[in-house]
């Protein structure tokens, strides 16, 4: 089903048409009332008024993470301050938070893309939306709330963390959609079986996962392990939270991208134009209705593709291929691009692995090295020391063949890597640390 089936089904040429017509609105807005874009406007050479067709896109400015800290906090707001009714911010472990606000008006359109993204998920008013994104600055939590209200289902604002508590409720209440991140999901998989609660009796049939990247092969373990439909979501708090865009039901291949409300482009991160179609490089997105903040240009560092073939669900909106990565986690090892995503790919074909791993990078003269800690299940653990180091053999072997970098693999004991309530964090870069 689809929530708004005329928005979403819209033929392309139409839906170009309300692009523009918002793009040049939105220029004419920014220019009049942000400091910063009437400036880089007059840098580039550039009025408004210049906009004639979506191929104009290119010829306006950028805007980077680095902009949004330099005005923090409220120095990109395009409204009076007194219009703003909610602010979410990202928790910057470097450097000034990012701060984002809101509208009325940006926070309805946010619950209505959501209720499309549930709705697109498989989900209806009759499901039960078992909400486990924190809740608070982070847009998780907030941000799929209100769009399962929107979208008239019955929402349990759950919030992160309290794991037992939460298998037990997921199980006395029913739910049938839950909402966390891919690895948080694995968390509660295992809290279930050490209290005796097997997923795969509950009604519970589709997960809600995004705000981290993972790949198919961790989408076909947790579909397996818990007997659900997991869906990818994508989005990020500078230009709005979850529901950026969302993968269907029909299809798993991809996220449709909101385009009515966002106009995204894919360039190439060195030279900042525009890739081919289909091409992989970074995700640019302009928000073309946000009113408390909106942005031009703005630089995702995520790397995808859009795809823009029909797709048997009947959206018209561009997918986006899993994100490999965000450019700022692509590693270098001796020469070698590696994204995390791509070594997951490889740990997860693996029989004997669990989805639990952490890269550890360290610096060794000038070259930098990458160790490959991965946990192995129970079963494979009772083996005897030759057997794990053939293992560990084996693993480093293909990470060798598929991605040409050397690593080092250590496997690890069952639950030996830490857990995390919300983003897992897959990178422990110990290059500053004189290791
Ligand atoms: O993570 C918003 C969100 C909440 C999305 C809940 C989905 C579900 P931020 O904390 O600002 O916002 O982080 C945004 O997370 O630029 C990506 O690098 C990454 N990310 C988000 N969703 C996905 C996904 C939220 N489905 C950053 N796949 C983004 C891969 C994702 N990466």
């Amino acid at each position: 089903m689809i929530f708004d089936m005329d928005t979403e089904t819209l033929p392309r040429e139409e839906l170009e048409a309300l692009q523009l017509k918002r793009l040049q609105s939105l220029c004419e807005r920014v220019y009049a009332n942000v400091a910063f874009y009437r400036r880089a406007f007059d840098e580039a050479g550039i009025k408004p008024g210049d906009v004639k067709s979506l191929a104009d896109l290119r010829y306006l400015p950028f805007t980077e993470k680095q902009d949004m800290r330099n005005h923090y906090p409220f120095g990109l707001f395009a409204v009076p301050k007194d219009n703003v009714v909610r602010i979410h911010a990202s928790s910057g472990t470097t450097g000034r938070a990012t701060v984002v606000g809101y509208t009325q008006r940006d926070v309805n359109n946010w619950a209505t893309m959501m209720a499309r993204s549930f709705m697109a998920a498989g989900a209806s008013r009759r499901d039960i939306i078992h909400v486990a994104y924190g809740y608070g600055l982070f847009t998780g939590g907030l941000g799929a709330h209100y769009g399962a209200e929107r979208l008239g289902a019955t929402t349990i604002p759950m919030s992160g963390g309290s794991t037992r508590r939460q298998v037990m409720l997921l199980r006395d209440f029913g739910a049938t959609v839950l909402c966390c991140t891919p690895s948080y999901s694995l968390v509660l998989y295992e809290a279930a079986l050490e209290s005796g609660i097997d997923f795969k009796e509950l009604p519970l049939r589709v997960g809600v996962f995004g705000a981290e990247p993972w790949t198919d092969e961790m989408r076909r373990d947790i579909e397996q392990k818990m007997g659900i439909k997991a869906i990818d979501i994508y989005g990020l708090s500078e230009i709005m939270g979850p529901g950026v865009g969302i993968e269907c039901i029909e299809a798993q291949n991809g996220a449709h991208l909101q385009e009515d409300h966002f106009l995204c482009e894919v360039i190439d991160p060195v030279t900042k134009e525009p890739v081919g179609p289909g091409e992989a490089g970074e995700l640019v997105i302009t928000t073309l209705t946000k009113e408390a903040q909106p942005l031009i240009r703005y630089r995702t560092r995520d790397i995808t593709r859009l795809v823009k073939t029909p797709c048997k669900c009947g959206r018209t909106f561009a997918r986006m291929q899993r994100v490999q990565g965000r450019s700022d986690d692509m590693l270098i090892i001796r020469g070698v691009n590696v994204f995390p995503s791509q070594i997951e790919s490889i740990l997860l074909e693996t029989e004997g692995l669990t989805p639990h791993y952490q890269l550890v990078v360290r610096r060794e003269g000038n070259l930098d090295t990458l160790s490959v800690q991965v946990e192995v299940d129970e079963k494979i653990f009772s083996d005897e020391i030759k057997g794990l180091q053939r293992l560990e053999n084996k693993i480093q072997k293909n990470i060798k063949e598929f991605l040409g970098v050397t690593t080092q693999v250590k496997l690890v004991e069952p639950r030996g890597i830490q857990r995390s309530e919300g983003k897992a964090k897959r990178i422990l870069d110990l290059r500053n640390e004189g290791k």
